[in-house]
């Protein structure tokens, strides 16, 4: 699972990676401070079940803290993108290339508006204008991947016959496309059979349409603590119901992230509240009693960073949290309880789990064992979030 954050330059791209990550990189106020792709390990959040079982897990990845299990998922930051990338402007979009096999995007809106397209700071920026652009520009970035392939796939998959869909899949696997989309679009679109006599018109429609169903994308309102923030945050929401838009302070999270790292507060990501610890001085309590008041008082969903990942891996993809576990004992042979939590794709079955475990679990499958019930279960049973399962194998 590869998550990128995308959007122009100064939006807060790589403050909210390292919120999510904790990891050391450059942030600024100018545009084009990431140049290099910066990789990371972020966390989607899910209840544990070590509460049920009434134990402590010791996750070997990820953490658990209050019975919350924290999964890893991989984050990529990477450099702004401004109108124009596709011809080379700011620093062109060849390192989209590098997210090539994100399976989401989280793109990132400076809702201040105070950053223009380039990412310079001026006043009273339209917000919604880096909506339309980065659309466009995605869109074109899949298209000039398309383009260099196109005349001769086309004129193969005429001549040869195949099964079109089959085909797309096989030439596009980079990108992470599936047959059942590529279905679907094409079922939609209608186009001509033949895809060598399609307009360039077409292909470029049929390009976006496998965007953004290969790519699909969350909205960061970023900078929600700022004067216009909240207000440009409720404009996006209002202008643009059918995405899904989040208000998000990247800033503040990794504040509270930081001095949770610190010691100096308690706070679990994704919460609305944190419990001071130490005597801290005028400044710092000030600065978390803004946080407090500004934004996990005012916004639903807290600062937003842990409720964007969660969103993408929990509900836009769709993915679910299975735990390894014996039917008999929680610890593997270490002595960890319960040391392995994993993400599945919805429709995963026991034998997807069991050739994740191992290819000899899934060769040699026998069945599976649910921990809590100590039912047995067979190869086509669909996993469910949360289940703790045991693979008996030949
Ligand atoms: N007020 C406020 N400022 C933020 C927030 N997130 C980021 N910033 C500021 O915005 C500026 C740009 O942040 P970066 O994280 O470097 O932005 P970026 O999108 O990675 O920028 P490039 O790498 O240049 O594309 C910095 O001064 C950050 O401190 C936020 O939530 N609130
Ligand atoms: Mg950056």
């Amino acid at each position: 699972m590869l998550i990128g954050l995308v959007g122009k330059p100064s939006v807060g791209k790589s403050t909210f990676f390292k919120a999510a990550t904790l990891a050391e990189v450059e942030i600024a106020p100018y545009p084009f401070t990431t140049i290099k792709a910066n990789h990371g390990i972020g966390y989607v959040k899910t209840d544990c079940i070590d509460k049920e079982f009434n134990t402590q897990c010791n996750p070997s990845h990820g953490f658990c803290i209050n019975h919350k299990r924290f999964v890893p998922v991989k984050l990529m930051d990477v450099a702004g993108l401004v109108p124009g990338a596709s011809e080379g402007k700011g620093l062109g979009n060849q390192f989209l290339d590098d997210l090539r096999e994100a399976d989401a995007f989280i793109q990132i809106v400076d809702a201040s508006g105070t950053t223009d397209e380039e990412g310079k700071e001026t006043e009273n920026y339209d917000v919604s204008k880096d909506i339309y652009f980065l659309e466009d520009e995605l869109n074109k970035w899949y298209y000039a991947i398309f383009l260099k392939v196109w005349g001769t796939f086309a004129r193969k998959t005429d001549v040869e016959h195949t099964k079109f869909s089959e085909a797309i899949v096989k030439q596009f696997s980079g990108l992470r496309v599936n047959e059942e989309q590529v279905k679907k679009i094409l079922r939609e679109l209608s186009f001509p059979e033949r895809a060598s006599t399609w307009t360039e018109e077409q292909v470029k429609k049929f390009a976006s349409e496998l965007r953004k169903a290969s790519k699909p994308m969350i909205i960061a309102a970023n900078k929600v603590d700022t004067r216009d923030g909240k207000k440009n945050y409720e404009m996006l929401k209002q202008k643009f119901p059918h995405l899904t838009i989040i208000p998000v302070s990247a800033d503040c999270e990794l504040a509270l992230r930081s001095a949770a790292k610190a010691n100096i507060i308690d706070y679990i990501p994704g919460e609305r509240t944190f419990t001071i610890k130490k005597d801290l001085n005028p400044e710092q309590k000030q600065a978390l009693d803004k946080i407090k008041t500004n934004i996990l008082d005012v916004f639903e969903t807290g600062t937003g960073v842990q409720e964007i990942l969660n969103k993408v891996v929990f509900e836009i993809l769709e993915y679910i949290a299975v735990f390894p576990a014996s039917a008999s004992k929680l610890a593997d042979s270490k002595g960890n309880i319960l040391p392995d939590c994993f993400l599945f794709p919805k429709g995963s079955t026991a034998l997807d789990f069991a050739y994740y475990l191992h290819t000899d679990f899934g060769k040699n499958f026998i069945k599976a064992i649910d921990a809590r019930s100590k039912k047995t279960l067979g190869k086509s049973y669909e996993l469910k979030q949360g289940d703790a399962l045991e693979i008996i194998s030949k």
